[in-house]
């Protein structure tokens, strides 16, 4: 059916067609295949919406463009995957945008700490003008940054005590991502941080190597994390963007209509994505407690002592982030809470 469909629709690409392909020689264009990794498993919204981004890109091409989906790590970590887009090994990866900050600094304004109200306004900037500004800035690094999903508020869990204050953090070693601004702001709050890249986070809290990590609570119950972790916090300390990539190299040799695919597509599973993350976000705070997690909450007077904890930090990297996209993220937040 497929090859039908692809014969009927002729080929108005012929010249890239290398013939010795099984839909070229059947008068079909050329097949692309996707290599998409991300990090995080198989029950994870993240590869939900990337499976559904798979269902509306083949259905779109009619077949002309493939997605091959791997999950956990197969193909590397964030940073890796994201080198192996730049290097066009790979096309597509969905990182969290705190390793991106490695690759274009302003992307670290999302590691603000309690930068975001909300998840609703977090989608206002982020679909907004300054986060599609910010993606623009990708092309640079030879990267397309083609929508947001999401991650999530971020809270903590570790081994070793209940986290109720910042004096609870005094010496606890947190597992952070490979961002300069967690691991000041960590230190800020009185935690002895390691960086480390996610594909090692499970081995290192079970050998002890580190104490504890933050993450949503999706990934701590959905990774099983409750298997080596005693303590969860609602710390909710800072709002995890994903970022949508696609090789640019990739990107470049499609047609203007398939690139339009691409960024409809990504965009239409990067929804799908938050609904599912939302749903599960809300309803995996009480199963980790059913696995035997204690659950500590954070008061608002204990949420502000953290909150005046890392403002030098934040003080401190505003220069280093861009006077002016800090300035039109908090902008951007308050216009979207009017
Ligand atoms: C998965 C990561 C993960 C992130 C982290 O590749 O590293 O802790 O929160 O979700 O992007």
């Amino acid at each position: 059916l497929l090859i039908t469909v692809l014969a009927a629709c002729g080929n108005g690409d012929a010249e890239s067609s290398s013939g010795n392909d099984e839909s070229a020689s059947e008068g079909g264009g050329e097949t692309k295949t996707i290599k998409a990794g991300i990090g995080l498993n198989s029950d994870h919204p993240q590869y939900k919406g990337l499976l559904k981004f798979k269902e509306i890109v083949e259905e779109k091409t009619d077949g002309a463009i493939e997605v091959e989906t791997y999950h956990s790590g197969q193909l590397g970590d964030d940073r890796s995957m994201t080198e192996a887009l730049q290097l066009g090994s790979q096309e597509v990866v969905i990182p969290s945008t705190a390793p991106l900050a490695n690759f274009v600094p302003e992307f670290s304004v999302f590691d603000i700490p309690f930068l975001f109200p909300n998840e609703e306004v977090a989608d206002k900037v982020l679909d907004g003008e300054v986060g599609q500004e910010l993606l623009g800035k990708l092309e640079e690094q030879n990267l397309v940054g083609l929508a947001y999903w999401e991650n999530g508020f971020r809270d903590l869990t570790n081994s070793e005590r209940a986290v109720a204050s910042v004096d609870d953090f005094d010496g606890l070693k947190i597992r952070t991502m490979e961002n300069d601004l967690h691991l000041d702001a960590f230190k800020a709050l009185g935690a002895n941080p390691t960086p480390m890249a996610f594909t090692e986070l499970f081995t290192a809290m079970q050998q002890g190597t580190v104490d504890g990590q933050e993450n949503p609570y999706a990934t701590i119950y959905l990774q099983k994390f409750y298997e080596v972790q005693k303590h969860v916090s609602d710390t909710h300390h800072i709002y995890s963007p994903f970022v949508f990539l696609m090789s640019k190299s990739f990107y470049d040799g499609l047609t203007e209509e398939q690139q339009k695919i691409m960024k409809d597509a990504a965009v239409e599973a990067g929804e799908y994505e938050r609904k599912l993350n939302r749903e599960a976000n809300e309803k995996y705070l009480e199963k980790l407690q059913e696995e035997g997690m204690e659950y500590t909450e954070i008061t608002d007077e204990a949420r502000q002592e953290m909150v005046d904890a890392v403002a030098p930090v934040i003080e401190d990297y505003k220069s280093k982030i861009g006077e002016e996209t800090v300035d039109k993220v908090y902008q951007a937040i308050e216009d979207a809470q009017k």
